[in-house]
């Protein structure tokens, strides 16, 4: 006897189109209250919106593969539009050298000797955009200044066409969603920007000190292999740019637009990490990944194909009520931990330590320099098929 399963909720939404991208918020709550999983017609998609089933999808790595890709297309039937990445794109056992690597390389302690050096870039840069006058485009002038000025230096690349990180991963994180019309935006400039990334990845290329020197060395000393060690080092500029610079605008609109809390940033500086963490939350830099389903796997009763893609929604679940208190609340006052703005599991963000870093050192350089920061104008949107991103933050900075 075959038992019935119940028909899953279904929903011809496009997530990826631009009314959604533009605001997601009310989408997020249909899905997180259609059910558990929800099917997306559209793209034959299971999809995830609460905290607890995104939680068990992201830590389920023998059901919930991502060697098969961690967007829309499937590496079991399609070819990947670049090498897939040793430690995105991958499952155990294959995935866990390469992730020992860079976790050692990236480490909260490892990256402490960078602290100091990045609080001086930090005032040069918030001197040098203060100078200008009280009001500027915070999206160029801090929240890609920064990253671009200081994690390609911890890396170890040259200074001299650097810019080309922000369209690739642009187009990068496009490139997990369906072939729309903003991945056919991205795709002229591609075959350039990639061989200039690759191009960066060589170990000539690097200065003896960075990351990717020490990626290298793992190599040298057999942690990896040496034909790994370059692709390891793309994971580093692939996912390590674009992502801080949606984080920073994140937070640094949180700051703007949420009364006392600049004040209360300024009497505490301290306050600059768990400000971090609570944007993320409440923007989701990175708003969603997919999954592949290794076998017909049973989610609160219903069936996921195998070979089916899951997507899970990180900013639906980091706004679930059934998790947050006030989730659409950006408060300082939140234990945000446990938020899946970084993802969970064996793949969680190993740069993560990283963008905090950055987060606290423009930070407090910013908290030290301005006592009021305040919006000059409407933020304008930037449409993502993966992060939640902005074209232009105009800000005003009293001193
Ligand atoms: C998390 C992430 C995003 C994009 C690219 C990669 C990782 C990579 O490993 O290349």
């Amino acid at each position: 006897m075959t038992a019935t399963l119940p028909a899953l909720p279904r929903s011809d939404a496009d997530p990826f189109g631009h009314d959604i991208l533009e605001d997601p918020t009310a989408f997020h709550a249909e899905l997180r209250d259609a059910g558990p999983v929800v099917h997306l017609e559209r793209y034959d998609l299971y999809a995830m919106g609460r905290y607890q089933h995104v939680h068990a999808a992201l830590t389920d790595w023998q059901a919930f593969q991502s060697g098969a890709g961690v967007g829309l297309s499937n590496f079991r039937y399609e070819k990947p539009w670049r090498p897939p990445s040793l430690l995105l794109e991958a499952d155990p056992p294959a995935h866990d050298a390469p992730r020992a690597v860079v976790s050692k390389i990236l480490s909260q302690r490892a990256i402490r000797r960078l602290h100091e050096q990045w609080i001086r870039d930090a005032e040069a840069l918030v001197d040098e955009v203060l100078a200008a006058g009280p009001t500027f485009d915070a999206v160029p002038a801090l929240a890609e200044a920064f990253p671009l000025r200081v994690f390609p230096d911890a890396v170890g690349i040259a200074r001299e066409g650097r810019e080309h990180l922000l369209p690739y991963g642009d187009h990068l994180f496009n490139a997990f969603g369906p072939a729309n019309d903003l991945v056919a935006k991205g795709a002229p400039r591609i075959a350039e920007l990639s061989a200039w990334v690759n191009a960066q990845c060589a170990r000539d290329a690097l200065t003896p000190d960075g990351f990717g020197a020490r990626i290298w060395a793992a190599a040298d000393h057999g942690d990896i292999t040496h034909d790994q060690a370059p692709l390891v080092v793309r994971s580093l500029l692939s996912a390590g740019v674009d992502t801080t610079v949606n984080g920073l605008t994140a937070v640094l609109y949180a700051l703007a637009t949420t009364p006392g809390a600049w004040q209360r940033l300024r009497t505490d500086p301290g306050l600059a990490r768990v400000a971090f963490d609570e944007a993320v939350r409440w923007e989701s830099p990175v708003q969603t990944f997919f999954r592949t389903a290794t076998t017909d796997v049973t989610v609160d009763g219903a069936v996921i194909p195998d070979g089916k893609k899951i997507l899970m929604f990180l900013g639906a679940a980091n706004r679930d009520p059934r998790r947050w208190a006030y989730p659409e609340v950006f408060d300082l006052d939140r234990d945000p931990s446990g938020h899946v703005g970084f993802g969970m599991g064996l793949h969680q963000c190993v740069g993560q330590h990283v963008a905090r870093l950055e987060a606290q050192a423009l930070l407090t350089v910013l908290a030290r320099r301005a006592r009021t920061v305040e919006l000059a104008a409407e933020p304008v949107r930037h449409h993502n098929n993966t992060m939640r991103a902005w074209a232009s933050l105009p800000i005003r900075i009293a001193v």
